[in-house]
C-alpha cells in the first residue's frame, strides 16, 4: 500500500536530521531512532539489552551529529514498549530477530524548535527482493515475512554498527509534494557493506496496529 520508488529507497537521516534522534545509554551512543509523534521514538528492540535497563540512563539527542549533545535537544525515555515476542530488556537472540521493533515514550513533548543539524548523514540502497534474499549465498531463508533487505549485490554501501534503530525512508511518489515515509528500522546483517550480505530491516508497515496500540496503551516497564 505504499507507493515507493525503487530507485529512490534510501536509508539515513535526510530530510531534518532531527527528526532521526540519537540514543544513547549513560552518554555513549548506542542506536538510532525515528520520532513518530512529539511523544514517540521507533526505535529496534535489540538496542535494549538488559545492561541497558535504567530508563533514566537513556537519552534521546536531536539534532546532534556526534556523541556530545552540543546544539542538541536531549530528551528523557519516561516508557520502552518492546514487541510481545521481546521480553523487557532481555537481550535478543539473533534465530529470534523477526520483530525487531520497540517505541519509546518521552517524558516531555517535543517542541521542534531547537537546533537542527544540516550535515546529511544518508545512504541509498535500493530493496532487495525476499527471494533474492533468502538464497542461500544471502541469507539463506533467515528472512521472515516481518524483514526486508536493502544494499547492492557488490556490497559497499550499508548501515552499520550505531545504526540499529534507525530509519529506512522512502520517498512517496503518491503526494505532490516531497514527503518520506518510514518503511524499515535498521536491524541486523552480517558484517557491513559485504558482498550478498545487504543490511536487513524491519518492516515498520507490518507494524502499525502494534505500534498504534503501544501508543494507546502506554504501559509502563520498570524505571
Ligand atoms: C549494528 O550492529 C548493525 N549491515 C546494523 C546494521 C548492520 C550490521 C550491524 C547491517 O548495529
Amino acid at each position: 500500500f505504499f507507493c515507493v520508488k525503487q530507485e529512490e529507497l534510501s536509508y539515513g537521516k535526510k530530510i531534518k536530521d532531527a527528526l532521526f534522534p540519537c540514543l544513547q545509554y549513560d552518554g555513549v551512543h548506542q542506536c538510532g531512532g525515528s520520532i513518530i509523534s512529539n511523544r514517540w521514538i521507533v526505535s529496534a528492540a535489540h538496542c535494549f539489552p538488559k545492561r541497558y535497563s535504567f530508563l533514566n540512563r537513556w537519552s534521546v539527542l536531536l539534532g546532534s551529529i556526534s556523541n556530545k549533545p552540543v546544539n542538541a535537544n536531549v530528551a528523557e525515555v519516561k516508557t520502552i514498549v518492546y514487541h510481545s515476542s521481546y521480553l523487557p530488556f532481555v537481550d535478543a537472540n539473533i534465530d529470534d530477530n523477526s520483530r525487531d521493533i520497540a517505541v519509546l515514550a518521552l517524558t516531555q513533548p517535543l517542541t521542534f524548535n531547537g537546533h537542527l543539524t544540516d550535515v546529511l548523514q544518508e545512504a541509498h540502497v535500493p530493496i532487495i527482493s525476499d527471494a533474492v534474499c533468502n538464497a542461500p549465498d544471502y541469507y539463506d531463508n533467515q528472512i521472515t515475512t516481518t524483514m526486508f533487505c536493502a544494499g547492492y549485490e557488490k556490497g559497499g554501501i550499508d548501515a552499520c554498527q550505531g545504526d540499529s534503530g534507525g530509519p529506512f525512508v522512502a520517498e512517496d511518489c503518491l503526494s505532490k509534494t516531497s514527503r518520506y515515509r518510514l518503511h524499515g528500522v535498521v536491524s541486523w546483517g552480517t558484517g557491513c557493506a559485504m558482498a550478498k550480505k545487504p543490511g536487513v530491516y524491519t518492516k515498520v508497515s507490518r507494524f502499525l496496529p502494534w505500534i498504534s496500540t503501544a501508543m494507546r496503551s502506554n504501559h509502563n516497564l520498570p524505571g
